[in-house]
């Protein structure tokens, strides 16, 4: 590959397909975030996977922001009458998703051959990959002690005060082959972080053994895209986050996160007036139309990162 592109949900996934528009298949790697992954009601559930793999294949639901478009409701209705758990609501079709994948994993099927099979029946041409085959499970260190991630997010809907985040399993956990591959490839031209939460999304792949190392010894560049825009997230909790854990909610606080991880960072026009700090911080730095609604908008801030990786 190429290109690697790290990538929670959302936000990542709407750069991820400008990216598949820009890119052929075989010069792009996705790489997901899976610390969101749960098992719920006897299923396997991959959230980021699932909202890139949808994205890309168009079909996904952009006004929820997961699940399938056209989506219906029967079975979570069904269950709501036997006074089962329907707090996490899983759509009658995007329920074929984790019934397929928790039965293939049961089988001893790879979490990336599941998403290569998935991927290849929605007519996903691109690379999607999980950070790591292993379970690794995002833990939101609260005011209100520790929460799992989906208990933070859906149930309390991010409303306990966060003190820190830890990923439970990481420390044993081993990068995703492809992953490693990718990385030791001299045809790698540039490592891409997609503007997704720093902490819930980019931290847990960062976290993987041998990642942090390898970013740090490869010659390409690891470009970020903030996704703070004006001292505001574009989606999900990353701006009350950043506030809670004392840091500064901009695309500047953004910098002094990944710092030591990242070589460049494109920042939203509307920030242009941080350029200066960031480029003070060490990082080059940059400026783009950050927020993504249409498709045209998607491909032209791919266009740009890979423009300014490659400067
Ligand atoms: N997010 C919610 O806020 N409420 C839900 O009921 C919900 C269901 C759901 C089902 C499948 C799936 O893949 C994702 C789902 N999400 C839901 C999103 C999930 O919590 C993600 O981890 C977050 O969006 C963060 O990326
Ligand atoms: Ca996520």
């Amino acid at each position: 590959f190429k290109w690697i592109a790290l990538s929670g949900g959302v936000g990542g996934a709407k750069l991820a397909l400008g990216l598949a528009h820009e890119l052929d298949p075989g010069d792009l790697l996705v790489v997901a975030n899976t610390g969101d992954d749960f098992d719920h009601l006897g299923l396997r559930i991959c959230p980021d996977l699932d909202t890139l793999m949808y994205t890309l294949a168009g079909c996904s639901n952009s006004t929820q922001g997961w699940g399938l478009e056209g989506e219906t409701w029967a079975c979570m209705e069904a269950l709501g009458r036997l006074g089962g758990e329907t707090w996490f609501r899983l759509g009658d079709r995007d329920l074929a998703t984790h019934l397929y994948r928790s039965d293939r994993l049961r089988h001893g099927a790879t979490l990336s051959q599941v998403t290569h099979e998935l991927s290849s029946v929605l007519g996903v041409r691109h690379h999607i990959v999980p950070m790591s085959e292993a379970r690794v499970a995002t833990v939101v260190i609260t005011d209100e002690g520790e929460l799992s991630f989906q208990d933070y997010f859906v149930a309390r809907q991010c409303a306990p005060r966060v003190r820190g985040v830890r990923f439970e399993g990481a420390e044993n956990a081993h990068m995703c082959e492809t992953l490693r591959l990718a990385l030791e490839d001299d045809a790698l031209r540039g490592v891409i972080i997609c503007p997704s939460n720093p902490f819930l999304s980019v931290e847990p792949i960062l976290a993987i053994p041998g990642v942090r190392e390898a970013l740090a010894t490869i010659k390409a560049p690891i470009v970020a895209v903030s996704p703070i825009v004006g001292g505001q997230a574009i989606k999900g909790p990353t701006a009350k986050m950043m506030r809670e854990l004392g840091m500064d909610v901009s695309p500047l606080g953004v910098t002094e996160f990944l710092r030591t991880t990242i070589d460049r960072i494109v920042i939203d026009l509307a920030d242009s007036s941080l350029l200066p700090s960031i480029r003070n911080l060490g990082i080059e730095a940059t400026s783009a139309p950050t927020v993504m609604r249409s498709l045209d908008d998607k491909r032209s801030l791919a266009r740009a990162v890979l423009e300014f990786s490659g400067a």
